[in-house]
């Protein structure tokens, strides 16, 4: 098998060389100086461009731009049906440029690109419509109660969103937290992760090239430390929206309370999945294998601990390695690849690191623990399963976010359900089964946001999406997204005169 190389002279679609942010409609040019840093393609580990990092100066002068467009601008103050035309022509142009964007995507994060096109960016135009009609729809309150008054409760646009996105899926995550806080009338300074900031570079320069004022979507580059904290912690900045690593969640949470700034996190999770006596199996095979396999095994969602009823569990398991081994690992842009590479080399390490934390807690390992051979280069994971001793076990309880399952067997139900709450994390759960009890047993008592019953992965984007415990703060949904990227405003008028005390008459 010959490596993947980039050449850049002959790649489908532009690469930069050097990416840097995007300020009140304009890509900054890179000029000298400032600090760079390597952007590599985790199928080649060729590095593919630079990213000049943005200082405080330069988030300084993002978080102004949105400032302007947002105490001044049109956008905040023009017709939603206006705005919403604008949001439709947003999500025409980005599906216009889906080919490419996708291509940018699989390119940097290493995503396969049948994914990344046939789904994140569908879902990416999706949003921006979704929430024009989210917006456009929105309505007030009224209270006539207290006599002889009406009191109007309106919601505002609550002011510059920070928006700090993470590496697994930049244009799917990023998309949505650009059109849920720009759809109400707020403006952003987007910061991606470090590790891709490629295709979102484009999508804010193809935003830009719409009817959309200037300032209202920008965007910086750099590392967290240095570019998002200079953003979370300026004064201009009103609200926070991040998702990434709990860690860091903790720390950017903090630092928002300092500020008294809203903040929403969507962190990370360990999500118990869990395959009754009574499922279907080789449906719930499928969707265990697509629940911790698929976007590389990258996802805060994923099924990562499946829980496996005795009676069926060592068919169960047999069937489930046996598929893992048929999966086809490879270039992420070769449309019969299904896992590509994880996103970078120290995420591959620190994935791969947890076999011998396995094998040293007294698991087993089912398939896979090994860098895929197939590729002579790039950040190719074998899909992995382990079996583990108990659930109190590093791999039972600690994020892996990469293709590495972990199977633990049970007796009774309600067992399944104390080890699936026996967790820090609470993002979502999954039950196979076709007894209805059982069903609704798992899904009243798993503490988790989100419950997926003889389903894997099924977002509906009206519906709460969001963790309990460690897992995060607030929901994504219609009416939440409309509550937090808003402030509430009652005004009360009397609708008569009333008698008033005459102080000093
Ligand atoms: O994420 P970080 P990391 C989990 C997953 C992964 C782990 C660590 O388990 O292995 O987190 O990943 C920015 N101020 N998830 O370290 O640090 C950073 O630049 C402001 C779950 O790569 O959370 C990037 O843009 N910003 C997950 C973003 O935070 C800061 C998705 C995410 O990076 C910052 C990703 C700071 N002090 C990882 N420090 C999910 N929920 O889907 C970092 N950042």
């Amino acid at each position: 098998m010959n490596a993947i190389t980039f050449d850049r002279s002959r790649a489908k679609f532009p690469v930069v060389e050097v990416a840097t942010s995007h300020i009140n409609g304009v890509t900054l040019s890179a000029g000298n100086g400032g600090e760079r840093l390597p952007v590599f393609s985790p199928a080649s580990e060729d590095v593919i461009a630079h990213l000049k990092e943005a200082d405080k100066a330069e988030v300084d002068a993002a978080v102004r731009a949105a400032r302007e467009a947002f105490d001044k601008g049109p956008w905040p103050r023009m017709s939603t049906d206006e705005r919403k035309r604008i949001m439709l022509q947003i999500k025409q142009k980005l599906i216009e440029h889906g080919d490419e964007i996708a291509y940018l995507e699989t390119l940097n994060a290493g995503l396969t690109n049948t994914y990344v096109r046939g789904f994140h960016v569908n879902r990416m135009g999706q949003n921006f419509e979704f929430f024009a009609e989210v917006a456009s729809q929105a309505s007030g309150d009224a209270y006539l109660q207290t006599k002889p008054y009406l009191s109007v409760v309106t919601r505002e646009p609550i002011g510059v969103g920070a928006l700090i996105g993470p590496w697994n899926a930049p244009i799917a995550l990023c998309s949505m937290k650009i059109a849920s806080c720009i759809a109400f009338g707020n403006t952003c300074v987007l910061k991606p992760s470090e590790f891709t900031p490629l295709s979102l570079l484009r999508v804010v320069e193809i935003i830009n090239s719409t009817d959309i004022p200037k300032g209202v979507v920008n965007l910086v580059n750099g590392r967290g430390q240095v570019t998002g904290d200079a953003l979370i912690s300026h004064p201009g900045v009103d609200v926070v929206s991040f998702t990434g690593g709990t860690t860091t969640g903790r720390a950017i949470a903090s630092k928002a309370g300092q500020n008294l700034k809203p903040v929403a996190l969507e962190l990370g999770g360990k999500s118990a999945n869990i395959i009754a006596n009574s499922a279907n199996l080789e449906r719930a095979l499928d969707g265990a294998l697509l629940g911790i396999y698929s976007n590389n095994g990258q996802q805060c969602l994923a099924g990562s601990r499946i829980l496996v009823q005795s009676k069926i569990a060592d068919e169960f398991i047999a069937k489930f390695i046996e598929r893992s081994k048929r999966i086809v690992v490879g270039d992420p842009m070769d449309p019969k690849t299904q896992i590509g590479p994880v996103c970078y080399e120290g995420h591959m390490k620190r994935v791969l690191s947890y076999v011998d934390v396995a094998k040293s807690e007294g698991g087993e390992l089912l398939t896979g623990g090994k860098r895929y051979a197939g590729q002579p280069k790039g950040y190719y994971i074998e899909p992995t399963a382990v079996i583990a001793k108990s659930n109190t076990t590093r791999v039972c309880q600690e994020e892996i976010f990469g293709p590495f399952a972990t199977f633990l067997k049970f007796d009774e139900i309600d067992e399944a359900i104390s080890i699936a709450n026996a967790s820090d994390f609470g993002l979502v759960g999954y039950i196979w089964s076709e007894h209805l009890p059982t069903v609704m047993k798992v899904s009243q008592s798993v503490r988790a946001g989100t419950i997926w019953v003889n389903t894997p992965l099924t977002r509906e984007l009206r519906a709460p999406f969001g963790g309990y415990k460690d897992s995060g703060i607030g929901r994504d949904s219609a009416q939440d997204c409309l509550m937090f990227f808003t402030e509430a405003k009652t005004t009360t008028i009397p609708l008569q005169d009333f008698p008033m005390a005459k102080w000093g008459a």
